[in-house]
């Protein structure tokens, strides 16, 4: 009886609805990846190119938002990159924490992140959702914030300081969209901002980052479609 009560504890069933270029399923893919948890992946359908067709499951499981990333842990949906992320440090936190231990720690680290969830993806939208002088708001405004964000950085290797935290999963997929803001708005991150730069090279080195993300050329060819789709191209 013991035992069989323990092998069902242990069992752990978890199911990731995601979409490949998605920046907030990169950031779920990362966590699971840094603490080494096995997964079963499940694409969404995407057609004509930039359309979801949701599955069933997802609207089964995120009936609200009816949006990826959605993780399911042993039939439990959990929804929000952000909240599944915080979901998988509590669970699973026998190895590499990503939330500080300490209640202020952890509530500037969560703060950098709803800043990042605030700001830069709708700062890059309003450099490729435009062209030529329209593009100039969106493009100080996101230096702006990356400024704000190096800041945040400093010295340290890490959001998290020595090793990889919540803030580096949050914004870390956005990096992956840098090169299509770049070659929309015909500028220049690294010039800007040389250390967040540098800070997004040192975590590609880790596995569990570079697998986790999309190609930079594959975001830029979703970019070119809506542009194209919309007539800004
Ligand atoms: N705040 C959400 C955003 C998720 C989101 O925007 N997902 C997009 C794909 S990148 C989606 O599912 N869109 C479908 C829709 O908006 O109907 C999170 O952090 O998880
Ligand atoms: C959307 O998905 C449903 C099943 O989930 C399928 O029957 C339908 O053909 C799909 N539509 C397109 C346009 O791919
Ligand atoms: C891109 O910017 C450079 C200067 O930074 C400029 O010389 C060039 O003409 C610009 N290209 C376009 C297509 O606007």
């Amino acid at each position: 009886m013991w035992f069989e009560l323990r092998y069902v504890e242990m069992a752990e069933v978890v199911v990731l609805l995601d979409l490949s270029i998605s920046p907030f399923g990169s950031r779920v893919r990362i966590a699971l990846a840094e603490k080494g948890i096995k997964y079963e992946y499940r694409e969404e359908e995407v057609k004509d190119k930039i359309i979801l067709n949701k599955s069933s499951l997802l609207l089964q499981m995120n009936p609200i938002h009816k949006k990826i990333p959605v993780l399911i842990h042993n039939g439990k949906p959990i929804c929000e990159s952000l909240i599944i992320v915080q979901y998988i440090d509590e669970v699973w936190n026998d190895k590499s924490p990503l939330l500080p231990s300490d209640p202020y720690e952890r509530a500037q680290a969560m703060f950098w992140a709803d800043f990042v969830d605030k700001k830069i993806y709708d700062c890059g939208k309003k450099i490729w959702m435009n062209k030529g002088e329209e593009q100039e708001p969106g493009k100080q405004e996101l230096i702006e914030c990356l400024k704000l964000l190096e800041g945040e950085l400093g010295d340290k290797p890490y959001f998290g300081g020595d090793n990889l935290g919540f803030v580096d999963v949050a914004l870390l997929p956005l990096h992956c969209w840098f090169y299509a803001y770049e070659t929309c708005g015909n500028f220049s991150i690294e010039v800007e901002c040389p250390k967040l730069v540098a800070w997004a090279k040192r975590c590609m080195e880790r596995e569990s980052v570079l697998n986790s993300l999309p190609n930079q050329n594959l975001v830029y060819d979703y970019i070119l479609q809506v542009r194209k789709r919309t007539g800004i191209e």
